[in-house]
C-alpha cells in the first residue's frame, strides 16, 4: 500500500500514520519529523529550518525534495509506504510525482482527513501545552492554518479533480477514525 496522508495542521495525520504503519507493515514518512530531526540534530538544514517551522511557514521546496529523495532511496519504501506531511502545495504534488515515476512507482491513495478550524486550534493547543511544540503556539497555527489555506488546499482540489482522492471525517476517537480511514483504503481489510 503507498498511501499519502493530507489534511490541515493538527488533523490527524502523524496520529493516524503511526498505528497505519502497524497496520499495513509499512514504513512511515513524515516529513515534520525528518524535519525535526534535522533541528533536534542542528545539522545545517534543520538550523535553516528552525525558524520557518517556528514561525509556521513551508520549508523549501528544493530542501523538502531533498530529504524525500534520500528517504525514499532506501530499500524499506519498495513495498509500500505512508507519506505524511507531503505534498503541500502543487510543485511539491508534481514533485512526488515525478520522484515515484522514477522509481517506477504510484500511490493508491490520497486520504484527506478533514477536521473543522475550531477543533484543529483546541487539539493544537492541547499539544503546545504537553509538548511545547514552538510550532504549536496560537500566531504559528493561526499562520499554519492560513498557508494550509493558500497552498495545500489547492492540491487537494488537484486530487480530487483526477479522482485520486479519498476524503475521511478526522473528528471522532483515534479508533473511530483509525477504523474510517482502513474502511476507505483496504475495505477487504476492515
Ligand atoms: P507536521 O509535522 O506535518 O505537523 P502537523 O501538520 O501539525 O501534523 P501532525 O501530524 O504533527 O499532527 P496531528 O495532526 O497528528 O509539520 C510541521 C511543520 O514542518 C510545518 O508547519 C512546516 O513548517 C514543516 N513541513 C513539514 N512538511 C513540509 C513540507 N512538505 N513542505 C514544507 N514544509 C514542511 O496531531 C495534532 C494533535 O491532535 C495531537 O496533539 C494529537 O494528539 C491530536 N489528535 C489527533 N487525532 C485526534 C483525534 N481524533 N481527536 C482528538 N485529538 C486528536
Amino acid at each position: 500500500m503507498r498511501l499519502v496522508l493530507l489534511g490541515a495542521p493538527g488533523s490527524g495525520k502523524g496520529t493516524q500514520a503511526a498505528r497505519l504503519k502497524e497496520y499495513l507493515q509499512v514504513p512511515h514518512i513524515s516529513t515534520g519529523d525528518l524535519l525535526r530531526a534535522e533541528v533536534a540534530a542542528g545539522s545545517p538544514l534543520g538550523l535553516q529550518a528552525k525558524e520557518v517551522m517556528a514561525r509556521g511557514d513551508l520549508v523549501s521546496d528544493e530542501i523538502l525534495l531533498g530529504m524525500l529523495r534520500d528517504r525514499f532511496s532506501r530499500e524499506d519504501t519498495r513495498a509500500g509506504f505512508i507519506l505524511d506531511g507531503y505534498p503541500r502545495n502543487l510543485a511539491q504534488a508534481a514533485a512526488l510525482d515525478e520522484l515515484l515515476a522514477s522509481l517506477g512507482q504510484k500511490f493508491d491513495a490520497a486520504v484527506q482527513l478533514t477536521v473543522d478550524n475550531e477543533q484543529i486550534v483546541e487539539r493544537l493547543a492541547g499539544r503546545a501545552k504537553a509538548e511545547g511544540r514552538a510550532d504549536d503556539a496560537p500566531d504559528s497555527v493561526r499562520k499554519r492554518l492560513q498557508v494550509y489555506d493558500q497552498q495545500t488546499a489547492p492540491v487537494i482540489e488537484f486530487y480530487r479533480q483526477h479522482g485520486q482522492l479519498t476524503v475521511v471525517d478526522g473528528v471522532g476517537t483515534l479508533e473511530a477514525v483509525f477504523n474510517r480511514i482502513v474502511e476507505a483504503i483496504a475495505p477487504e481489510k476492515a
